[in-house]
């Protein structure tokens, strides 16, 4: 079945500044690693999931699952099976490249984050679907989940909170602390807050147009 799409023509003048405003707006998002305990409500975080969820998959088969841990006690068990793994990548599971690379963000196998923030969203791909232990297919599951991280990502900045893409590898006990069934895998950890006040972010520069963009006319 099909319905009619309806997306009202805008003009030209009004294009030019929203992709102006949209820009600048989207270059100000930062990935932040210190929050505030500063509570953010459920209804804030149900909305920007519900963002997240207008990303296209294929088939139309959304195979993502968002859990949403404000839960002080998960938090902490979190974050200890993830310091528990982190132990291990910067004690020799990531090689010298890797750890000289990650200088620059001051990273170590400490994660207060994990416990200060108000809320973990914690994305799960669903490598196939599973409806009353019937398996169906899904399809472009990573493409899929990713574009749905980054409608999230937008989200979050857009309410005007932050967020870190956090990736604790191996990252199995997320499924297993929230008891998640045999078709999801744990995607991305993502701590959702406001940034503490005396948050500090690296001085980074993006790729200018020229450097990540071939124009063929
Ligand atoms: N997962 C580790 C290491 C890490 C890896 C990359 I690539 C980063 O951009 C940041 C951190 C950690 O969370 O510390």
């Amino acid at each position: 079945m099909f319905i009619k799409h309806t997306l009202l023509p805008i003009t030209e003048q009004l294009q030019r500044e929203r992709v102006a405003d949209f820009y600048h707006h989207m270059n100000e998002r930062r990935s932040v690693r210190q929050f505030d305990a500063r509570p953010v409500p459920k209804s804030i975080i149900e909305m920007i999931i519900k963002s997240a969820a207008t990303a296209p998959s294929g088939a139309h088969k959304q195979p993502w699952h968002f859990c949403a841990v404000s839960n002080a006690a998960l938090k902490a068990k979190i974050r200890m099976a993830a310091e528990a793994e982190e132990i291990e990548n910067y004690n020799g599971r990531m090689n010298d490249e890797w750890l000289q690379d990650l200088k620059a963000f001051g990273t170590d196998e400490n994660k207060p984050f994990l416990t200060i923030a108000p809320w973990l969203i914690i994305v799960f791909k669903q490598t196939y679907g599973l409806e009353n232990d019937q398996r169906s297919q899904h399809y472009y599951v990573n493409e899929s989940v990713g574009i749905a991280c980054g409608l999230l990502l937008a989200a979050i900045h857009h309410a005007g909170l932050a967020a870190l893409t956090h990736t604790p590898s191996p990252m199995n006990f997320l499924a297993q602390i929230l008891n998640r069934p045999a078709n999801e895998k744990p995607f991305l950890l993502i701590p959702v807050g406001y940034p503490a006040s005396n948050c500090m972010v690296p001085d980074l520069q993006r790729k200018s147009i020229d450097q990540m963009a071939t124009f063929f006319e």
